[in-house]
């Protein structure tokens, strides 16, 4: 005996594949297609004999109209696929619904068979309306209708960059407000001149949009520092999900969390709302996009490599791990510890540090040995720091007992050389990348601010000016194997490209390298 353990309609129109409404700005243009969805756990006996098709087929007919079939189950249901689960011996089909030989957008079903090869389930949509006098003949082409779509994306954001997926279109049957529409089907999906990935149901008649909506969609997002701190920043909602892809700048900013592994990049961090709470992601995204913002503001440069380059942090790296780093590839912070320092994302001065090592491998590409990786420190110094233009300190923020990494003004401080003379000329951190840099950090102060240093005087040009000359140097000028002497030459070249060869600014840079020793 066939027992029905229960029937459900679900009678609530369902939106296949679109963003859940309340997703921000990704509701569609009109009303939602009807999908009225039908799910039965069953307890179907099948015949002993036959194929497994044979059991679904009589099945479907068996059931009839309870399921929207009206007459043979074969001439409108078509199995598209079978799977067997090993594990548990049931076998589950794919059908989908078709019309004159047309398939029914969204009109798919599952059926399933137990272990004993019984039914046990149904579920899916069939469209019923009256489908006896639905057009079969389109009037546009294809081609058409990916025009039409490809037009009215141009129309939302602009001339259509080079799409990610050769575009087709397909002709489907579609419901919609009680009519089934004859439609193409087709995707747009571009980069340029921003990401967008819309599904478009074009009327095979008329030409008409009849549906579309957004599957990708930037959104303003918000979420709170390390520090405490309130902040907005650019994410992604996609399948479902907020991500932390800022698809605003660039070819993106990406931020990825290890969890506390050492694989990278790791996963991206999502939220399922548009509030953001893991603090070291929220900062490392945020503050990325500032240092994107910086360099292209000040510079006209698109990102690291002045070509939209995919900016990708990872935070929550290993644990405990008290660094940061960028890896020729993207940059990696680590969850600092609990009595000394905060994530190293915290900090504004520290994020510029590391993808500005970013772009001086895309650029000068300074050897990390030596005075050229000193050279290499004091450009990362330099740029955090002018990016955070809050004081001469470089990771203070980082710090939990308020003292700082680097100092700029003073980098005795720190331990570092303020003058040639007293360069560290052991084989230690590659040969004093982290101490020599305080020569050359002295030289940004001393441009900056102005002053006497060891009795030679330097007449202040300003943060953005010195920071202009290093740009300059950095980009036109200097070498991977730079040492001190040839940044004196490149900066005050720079100076003279930038200001004039007579102009005061070269008048400080020569005499700030005077204050320094380096000649
Ligand atoms: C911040 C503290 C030290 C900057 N990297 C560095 O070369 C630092 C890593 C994280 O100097
Ligand atoms: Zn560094």
């Amino acid at each position: 005996m066939n027992k029905k353990l229960a029937i459900l309609f679900l009678g609530a129109t369902l939106l296949v594949g679109a963003a859940p409404v309340g997703a921000q700005g990704n509701q569609p243009d009109k009303s939602q297609a009807d999908f009225s969805q039908k799910i039965l756990v069953e307890e179907w006996k099948a015949p002993a004999s036959g194929s497994t098709e044979e059991k679904i087929w009589s099945y479907l007919n068996a059931q009839g109209e309870s399921l929207n079939i009206a007459g043979e189950a074969q001439d409108q249901l078509r199995i598209t696929k079978k799977l067997v689960d090993p594990k548990t011996g049931t076998q589950h089909y794919r059908l989908q619904q078709y019309i004159k030989g047309i398939p029914v957008y969204g009109a798919e079903q599952t059926v399933h068979l137990d272990a004993k090869g019984d039914i046990s389930s149904y579920l899916g949509s069939i469209v019923t309306n009256n489908t006896e006098s639905l057009e079969s003949l389109p009037k546009l082409s294809s081609a058409d209708a990916i025009s039409i779509a490809n037009a009215d994306a141009e129309k939302k954001i602009g001339k259509l960059g080079e799409p990610q997926k050769t575009p087709t279109a397909t002709l489907y049957y579609y419901p919609l407000d009680g009519v089934t529409h004859l439609v193409y089907f087709t995707e747009v999906n571009v980069l340029e001149p921003k990401p967008l990935r819309t599904h478009y149901f074009i009327d095979a008649t008329s030409g008409d949009v009849v549906q579309k909506y957004d599957l990708l969609e930037e959104v303003a997002a918000t979420g709170t520092g390390v520090l405490g701190d309130s902040k907005t920043f650019e994410a992604t909602f996609a399948s479902g999900a907020y991500t932390l892809k800022d698809a605003t700048r660039g070819n993106g900013i990406h931020t990825f969390s290890a969890n506390n592994s050492s694989s990278l990049p790791g996963t991206v961090v999502k939220s399922t709302t548009t509030n953001f709470t893991d603090r070291a992601a929220v900062d490392a995204h945020a503050y990325a996009s500032k240092v994107y913002d910086y360099y292209f503001n000040k510079f006209g440069r698109n990102s690291l490599d002045g070509n939209g380059f995919l900016i990708k942090s990872t935070v929550h790296y290993g644990y405990n791990y008290s660094n940061a780093f960028w890896n020729g590839v993207q940059i990696v912070y680590g969850d600092g510890n609990s009595t000394t320092y905060y994530p190293f994302s915290a900090d504004l001065d520290v994020v510029g540090h590391e993808l500005t090592h970013g772009l001086t491998e895309f650029t000068a590409n300074l050897n990390y040995y030596g005075e050229s990786g000193a050279i290499n420190e004091s450009i990362s110094d330099i740029f955090g720091n002018n990016i955070q233009k809050k004081n001469w300190l470089l990771g203070d923020d980082l710090h939990r007992q308020g003292k700082a990494i680097r100092s700029l003004q003073n980098p005795t401080l720190y331990n570092q050389p303020d003058h040639y003379s007293n360069r560290y000329t052991g084989s230690s951190d590659n040969g004093g990348v982290h101490i020599n840099s305080g020569i050359n950090n002295k030289v940004f102060y001393l441009l900056s601010e102005g002053g006497t240093h060891y009795n030679v005087n330097v007449n202040a040009i300003g943060r953005e000016a010195a920071a202009a000359i290093f740009y300059h140097a950095l980009v036109y000028y200097l070498t991977p194997t730079s040492n001190f002497s040839a940044l004196r030459a490149a900066a005050i070249q720079s100076a003279k490209d930038l200001y004039g060869a007579n102009s005061f600014q070269v008048a400080s840079v020569t005499s700030a390298y005077q204050a320094v020793g380096v000649n």
